[in-house]
């Protein structure tokens, strides 16, 4: 998991060297590993000196995965190669469509979920994040609805206490209303630290305009609270 807040973190160029068949002239290539958080943009300059980059176009460069294996051939007699980032936007919640329960109707409520993190990056059971009625009792969930519903490949989940009981993910089809799980996993306690917890999967074909999660509280002791819900596109 990366932090797309902590603008130190989420984009590491890990190697970068030419390829095995590189001239200067007539092929500079140049193989390029970096690592984005899901939902970064990330653009590859090229210059004849350090100062005036020019976009590398998208036909040059590939990429794929998570960590990106990328091959890029510069034009000729171009030398530098830099990456830029950028963002993809990140949607936040705005509408509370259903829960299992929630601690109070004001603080630690459902639509305590809503809208951008306001709890992240800090710990602790505090009330502007989601908890439910009862620490361990059951299965609990949180349905929040999207505006402007649109195909996404990942959910950013913010957890801000007693991290790691989300157990499914599923999002909603705004065409046909129909739920389609898009992870599950075992819940298990995670150290105690706040946590922006993303899944990742392939673009949905479908507008979405809903997210569904589920917690196996029981598995993970006390109130497992959630600050806030994203969701976004891989890029490119
Ligand atoms: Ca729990
Ligand atoms: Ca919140």
């Amino acid at each position: 998991m990366t932090d797309p807040n902590d603008g130190t973190d989420y984009f590491r160029i890990l190697s970068f060297a030419p390829a095995e068949d590189f001239d200067p002239d007539s092929n500079p290539l140049f193989d390029i590993s970096f690592k984005t958080f899901p939902g970064l943009r990330y653009e590859l300059e090229e210059s004849q000196a350090l100062g005036a980059f020019t976009p590398v176009p998208a036909s040059r460069v590939t990429a794929a995965g998570p960590i990106r294996e990328t091959q890029v051939l510069l034009s000729p007699g171009r030398g530098f190669v830099r990456a830029r980032r950028g963002f993809t936007d990140v949607r936040w919640a705005s509408s509370v469509i259903g829960f299992s329960t929630e601690y109070t109707t004001g603080a630690w409520s459902a639509a305590q979920a809503l809208g951008p993190p306001d709890t992240y990056p800090s710990y602790g059971d505090i009330d502007s994040a989601w908890a439910s009625l009862l620490p361990d009792d059951r299965e609990e969930f949180l349905e929040l609805g999207f505006s402007n519903p649109a195909p996404i490949s990942a959910v950013s989940i913010y957890e801000t206490f007693a991290p790691g009981a989300v157990s499914k993910v599923s999002v909603r089809n705004s065409q046909t209303l129909a739920w389609v799980e898009v992870w599950n996993g075992t819940a298990a306690a995670a150290p105690p630290v706040s946590r922006i917890f993303t899944v990742t999967f392939p673009e949905t074909s479908f507008p979405v305009d809903a997210v569904r999660i589920v917690l196996d509280s029981p598995a993970v002791a006390d109130w497992n609270e959630i600050d806030a819900v994203g969701i976004l596109r891989v890029s490119p």
